[in-house]
């Protein structure tokens, strides 16, 4: 069976810690056009807070996905799953393995539902940098070992650029995608219309859009899907 996230060019990320702009709901979101919705952020997410964003998404068709960064304890009908970070370039192990095996310990998990994702951090300025002590300090050949580690030692079949809340540079996710065999490259940060979703589209197999949703919208976020498919078809 292929993965869930095979055929995902555009994804939005609902972060429990921002409101939605203006008028918008959360169900609105799917009107957009985007494959999917993460529901995750650095801080302040609360199982409450999570819970009440997947009730308004009950009746939404598209897959839905939690990063938690708490304990869940039930699996609501409207989850397909959870995407668990791995932050390979941490300097705190919390977010490489002590927080994993902290849930795990607590947890009653189905595994079939639980995907890694191996993340590598990269705008020093953005708070999941900072809660994670991640060394961003890096050249185009450390992010690339990095990504070699992640899918040839550790077996990751996502790997995810995070540049969260400034746009990367694209010869280095290109340079990334080179890389790849298999694993899937995910991309976010920074992108906010046509431009920023088509250039990164050009070179991520699937782009995540986050500040966009609630900073300007979801017009603003449909923008980013059309710019995300076009730039995909162009690759
Ligand atoms: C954040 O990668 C996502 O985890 C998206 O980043 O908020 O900058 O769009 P932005």
């Amino acid at each position: 069976m292929a993965v869930a996230w095979a055929q995902w060019n555009h994804v939005t990320k609902v972060d429990p810690d921002k409101a939605l702009h203006d008028e918008d709901s959360y169900a609105d979101i799917v009107d957009t056009g985007t494959d999917a919705i993460i529901v995750g952020g650095t801080t302040n997410v609360t199982e409450a807070r999570v819970q009440s964003i997947l009730d308004a998404l009950s009746a939404v068709e598209i897959p839905i996905f939690v990063e938690p960064t708490y304990r869940p304890s039930s699996h609501t009908e409207a989850l397909s799953g959870y995407l668990l970070p791995i932050v390979l370039n941490a300097d705190d192990t919390l977010w490489i393995t002590g927080a994993h095996h902290e849930w795990i310990r607590l947890s009653d998990l189905e595994w079939e539902s639980v995907h890694p994702e191996a993340y590598i951090v990269l705008n020093p300025a953005s708070a999941v940098a900072t809660y994670t002590q991640a060394d961003c300090d890096l050249d185009v050949d450390d992010v690339v070992a990095y990504v070699e580690l992640a899918e040839q030692i550790l077996g990751q079949q996502i790997v995810y650029l995070e540049y969260s809340g400034t746009l990367g540079d694209p010869d280095v996710v290109a340079a990334v995608q080179d890389t790849l065999s298999s694993a899937q490259l995910f991309y976010g940060g920074g992108i906010h219309d046509y431009e920023s979703a088509y250039r990164m589209a050009n070179v991520a197999d699937t782009v995540i859009v986050g500040d966009v949703l609630h900073e300007a919208g979801i017009e603003a976020v449909e923008e980013t899907v059309r710019g995300a498919k076009d730039g995909q078809n162009e690759s």
